[in-house]
């Protein structure tokens, strides 16, 4: 029968369980308010850390609360109407009730309505472009590395294609550097198929086509340096096709500038090393330019 003290006995465990589950699992306070995204405690990434970060934990917190009710209103029908002792008949099987009905409908409408006013409020801001960025930097993925232009200072920077991943040797990773505090404009181009340029710790990612050009601004925030990767399955060597990226002071950013300018890496490393059977005609792709 309905005994309080044994249901205790067992919901007891179950919750030393969870709590033990959180504990050895290493999260700490301060991971879970972020949602677990990656992060720091000590400042922001880019001007649009934060905002990622609060979209995405009022979306679960949002989504917890909804599936809190749901499975309370399916454990307590379970509860409440399970099958008895004695009780062989079965309960009517159809029945319509139109208000609730409306219900289903009107609700998740209205829940899906406000996940989309947030999420298009933020995408608006975070795509934003700005007349004059402070440094443009074009991107050009390839199988399977990347060239990096400083459009503004007429320089390049180039990764090695990687095809030995699995081997002893890290591949050669290009660093990408940035000035913080400074608004970037990054064009993303393609010599071969589709890449995605993605550096997690600034929670956000755009893809990388052949024959296009997609254009996002940033300004990173916190000085360090961050992993950058292909987001986009692009062929053998896909999980090689790694970068870095400093975010430096602007000392440490013209002083990189120099170097490269005095290891002759001047000029753009343009179209004309694309793969051939795409397009290297440049005119033809929209430069991004407002
Ligand atoms: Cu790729």
């Amino acid at each position: 029968m309905d005994n309080p003290r044994r249901r205790r006995s067992r919901v007891l465990p179950a919750a030393a369980v969870v709590a033990g589950t959180a504990l050895l699992s290493g999260c700490s306070a301060e991971q879970v308010g972020r949602g677990f995204l990656p992060g720091y405690a000590d400042g922001e990434v880019t001007n649009m850390t934060e905002r990622v970060t609060t979209l995405w934990t009022g979306s679960w917190v949002a989504a917890l609360a909804v599936g809190l009710v749901v499975w309370g209103l399916v454990l307590w029908c379970v509860t409440v109407y399970r099958k008895r002792k004695d009780d062989d008949v079965l309960p009517v099987q159809l029945r319509y009730h139109v208000p609730l009905e409306v219900m289903y409908i009107v609700l998740p409408i209205l829940m899906i309505g406000v996940m989309f006013i947030y999420t298009a409020r933020d995408i608006d801001a975070i795509s934003a472009l700005e007349e004059d960025p402070d440094v443009v930097i074009e991107v050009y993925g390839k199988q399977w590395s990347w060239d990096f232009n400083y459009l503004d200072e007429d320089v390049w920077d180039s990764g090695v294609h990687v095809e030995d991943i699995g081997g002893a040797e890290t591949p050669d990773m290009p660093t990408l550097y940035l000035p913080v505090d400074e608004r970037v404009e990054f064009r993303l181009r393609s010599r071969d198929v589709i890449h995605s340029f993605w550096v997690p710790a600034f929670l956000y990612k755009l893809d990388v086509f052949p024959g296009q050009e997609n254009v996002f601004q940033v300004v990173p925030t916190r000085e360090g340096t961050y992993a950058g990767k292909c987001a986009e399955f692009c062929g053998e060597y896909h999980a090689g096709m790694l970068f870095n990226v400093a975010v430096v002071s602007r000392e440490e950013y013209d002083a990189h500038i120099e170097a490269l300018r005095e290891a002759g890496q001047t000029g753009r490393l343009g179209p004309e090393l694309d793969r051939e059977h795409t397009t290297g005609d440049d005119s033809s792709i929209p430069t991004g330019e407002a």
